[in-house]
């Protein structure tokens, strides 16, 4: 008997051991820790995103740049306060145009009211980006947590891994390989252009210093072409005009910005470019003559993928 206890302790031991040194993310990871936490992000998320709908836009982009950078270890968070921080990933010229900083610092708060010390940021920006996305309408998808979070912060490399707007198909899909995510997952991630906001650097070039007629960008229709320069970006170096990349359902998560790129109507040459692959192009034709349940369930389970990049857990990483 009290050999077996023994054995049984060991077991519980070993599995302890590796739990802590190299754990896994798991669903409620905080189950024990802070069982309440999940709830209060929840929470906060669905009384305060009626009021700023567009925020949800930003945090699933900031979700989005913050795993493609080191992993999800809510680098994108960090300030240059810190000497082994002297550029931070905010700094990085794609990270120039995120906002809600502070929206995540309120959630922060609370949670550390509630139990300090235990529920890193890297979780708290990962469940603000999807219960974002969800109380807007738009897909649920599964966030397992235990996610650790990172010290360095560093914006050259952000400028190196995230894509541009500037982006061909060949560079896309290498930058999303780079992070374990295929052609499929950059097709379906990409879906999230459904909703939010530019600004005109990202598409100047393609309105006024490209090949065709006018400076137009001969992939980009002629038609919206004449009408963003008319209306939006009236001169070359706007940089402070906003502009929807799904014009007339920016808050709604739906299938239109597939049919945009397949009228020639994608905002930037990144978005354009998904077109020019015959199996990225295929999957855009599926997804658009199926049920938008279809796209949801599809999107869902490559958020998942992009939720795990590199995650640090257990005694990885440097903080929580
Ligand atoms: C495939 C490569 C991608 C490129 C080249 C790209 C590029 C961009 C650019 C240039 C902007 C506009 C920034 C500005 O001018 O203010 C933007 C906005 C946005 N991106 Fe992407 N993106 C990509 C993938 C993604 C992915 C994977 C997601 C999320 C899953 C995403 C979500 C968004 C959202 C929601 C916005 C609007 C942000 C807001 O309203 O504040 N993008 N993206
Ligand atoms: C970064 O600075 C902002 C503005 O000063 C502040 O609200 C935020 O708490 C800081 N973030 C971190 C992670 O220190
Ligand atoms: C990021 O890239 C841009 C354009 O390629 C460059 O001008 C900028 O200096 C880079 N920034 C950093 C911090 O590497
Ligand atoms: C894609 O862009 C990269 C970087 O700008 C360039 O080196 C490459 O030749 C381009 N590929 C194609 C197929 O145009
Ligand atoms: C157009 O692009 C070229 C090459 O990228 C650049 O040298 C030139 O200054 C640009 N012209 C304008 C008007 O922006
Ligand atoms: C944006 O444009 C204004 C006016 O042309 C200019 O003063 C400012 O420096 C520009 N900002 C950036 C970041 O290029
Ligand atoms: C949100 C944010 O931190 N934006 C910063 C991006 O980088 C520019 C230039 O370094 C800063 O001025 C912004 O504050």
């Amino acid at each position: 008997m009290a050999g077996k206890h023994f054995l049984g302790l060991i077991f519980v031991g070993i599995l302890a051991f590796i739990g802590t040194t190299n754990g896994q993310l798991q669903m409620n990871f905080y189950a024990k820790s802070c069982p309440k936490a999940e709830k209060i992000v929840q929470d906060y998320v669905s009384k305060h995103i009626p009021n700023a709908p567009s925020l949800a836009a930003s945090f699933i982009r900031m979700h989005f740049h913050d795993c493609f950078v080191r992993g999800c270890d809510a680098s994108v968070l960090l300030n240059s306060t810190s000497s082994s921080n002297p550029n931070p990933e905010k700094n990085a010229v794609p990270n120039q145009t995120l906002r809600g900083f502070d929206f995540i610092d309120r959630v922060k708060s609370l949670l550390e009211a509630e139990c300090p010390g235990i529920v890193s940021c890297a979780d708290i920006l990962t469940l603000i980006a999807r219960d974002s996305v969800v109380t807007i309408g738009g897909p649920f998808w599964k966030v397992p947590t235990g996610r650790r979070d990172g010290l360095i912060s560093n914006a050259a490399e952000a400028n190196a891994s995230i894509p541009g707007p500037f982006s061909n198909f060949t560079t896309l899909l290498r930058l999303f390989n780079n992070q374990g995510l295929d052609a499929r997952d950059l097709v379906l991630t990409s879906g999230a252009h459904t909703i939010g906001l530019a600004h005109c650097p990202a598409v100047s070039r393609r309105l006024y210093n490209s090949s065709g007629p006018g400076g137009v960008d001969p992939t980009l229709d002629s038609e919206y072409a004449a009408n963003l320069k008319a209306n939006k970006c009236r001169t070359p170096n706007d940089n402070t005009t906003k502009l929807e990349m799904d014009p007339g359902s920016r808050n709604t998560f739906d299938l239109s910005y597939y049919t945009l790129l397949t009228k020639r109507r994608g905002l930037f040459q990144s978005d354009a470019a998904l077109t020019t692959d015959q199996t990225s192009l295929a999957l855009i034709n599926q997804l658009l003559s199926s049920p938008l349940s279809f796209f949801y369930s599809e999107f869902a389970k490559s958020m998942e993928k992009m939720g795990q990049i590199n995650v640090k857990t257990g005694t990885q990483g440097d903080w929580v």
